[in-house]
């Protein structure tokens, strides 16, 4: 009896579409047995997926549903389809030619092949059509300012288009220099306008709490940096006031701020603490097709 024929393939499938089908079609058609990795959404979000819509549980009921595939497994980490080739002993891997070039490292384990992708549909375009796109304003500019654009660009069903800073000169500097934001304000209520439905507050601290305010008094969800409040009273306001509105109300939170820090520290006699930043853009190089550096295989 011949060996099957063993083909595999891999992706997030993330409100799985006419262009997923197609290609599971065609992978089905280079064996016998088709494997098929769904990405679990950790192992996406350290990869740069930032909004996958459905939980990898959904992801993978979809997968299953489609009785000519044989077998589902969760791809987690990297290298893990370097692992999979060999202990499935893989005789084709299929992916779409949006990855064109990114896997032919596996050619050392097994065939690989870049099927044409259908155009016209993808998962971001679905998700942008069901769930709309949050267009956010940033209030106060400074050198992180320009990398949380760049890297915003990552972020499917969100658009930037205007910033605020009560200094003129650095808006009008920074409107003029950059691509992306085109509108300017050096007034905070006309900033606070129709078109954006969230701010993102990076200013001063001592201004942070007017800002916080103000924005959510204009029914504006709002993401800030560090320091929200100079006061604990002011703090408790804020949050009441994003209760009632039932607005969004978000704080980068330094760890040295985390509870469990200062217990772990008191507690147990920490000697150090590993922290991890995900960057989506690598300084000075755009990543391709975001997800991918030309050293590390995905
Ligand atoms: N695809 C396609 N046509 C589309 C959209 C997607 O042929 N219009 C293909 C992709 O090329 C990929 C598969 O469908 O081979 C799954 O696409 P995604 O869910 O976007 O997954 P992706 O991020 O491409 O994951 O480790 C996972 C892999 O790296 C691929």
């Amino acid at each position: 009896m011949s060996k099957k024929r063993i083909v595999i393939t891999y992706g997030t499938f993330d409100m799985l579409h006419k262009g997923h089908i197609k290609l599971l079609e065609r992978a089905k058609n280079f064996g016998d047995y088709l494997i098929v990795g769904v990405t679990d959404e950790s192992y996406d979000r350290s990869r740069g997926k930032l909004n996958v819509a459905q939980s990898t549980k959904q992801r993978v009921e979809a997968i299953k549903a489609i009785d000519y595939i044989d077998e589902v497994i969760i791809e987690t980490h990297r290298n893990q389809k370097s692992e999979d080739m060999i202990a499935y002993n893989v005789d084709t891997f299929v992916i779409g030619d949006d990855w064109l070039g990114m896997f032919d490292y596996l050619n050392k384990y097994t065939h690989v092949e870049y099927l044409p992708r259908t155009p016209g549909i993808s998962s971001t375009q679905l998700r942008e059509e069901n769930f709309g796109t949050i267009k956010l304003g940033i209030a106060g500019l400074s050198h992180d300012t320009k990398p949380f654009i760049d890297e915003s660009k990552f972020v499917s069903n969100l658009t930037i288009n205007q910033v605020y800073s009560q200094d003129l000169n650095a808006m009008e500097e920074f409107t003029n220099e950059s691509n992306d934001v085109v509108h300017g304000y050096d007034n905070y209520d006309h900033f606070l306008d129709a078109r954006i439905e969230a701010v993102y507050v990076n200013s001063e601290p001592q201004e942070c709490y007017m800002l916080i305010e103000k924005a959510l008094k204009s029914n504006k969800h709002v993401l800030c940096e560090e320091s929200l409040a100079l006061s604990q009273e002011n703090l408790q306001e804020l949050i009441k006031l994003a209760k009632n509105k039932k607005l969004v109300f978000l704080s980068k939170l330094k760890t040295d701020f985390l509870p469990a820090h200062h217990h772990e520290f008191e507690g147990y006699g920490f000697r150090y603490m590993m922290a991890e930043f995900t960057s989506l853009i690598q300084r000075g190089r755009e990543r391709s097709k975001t997800l991918n550096s030309p050293n590390t295989p995905v």
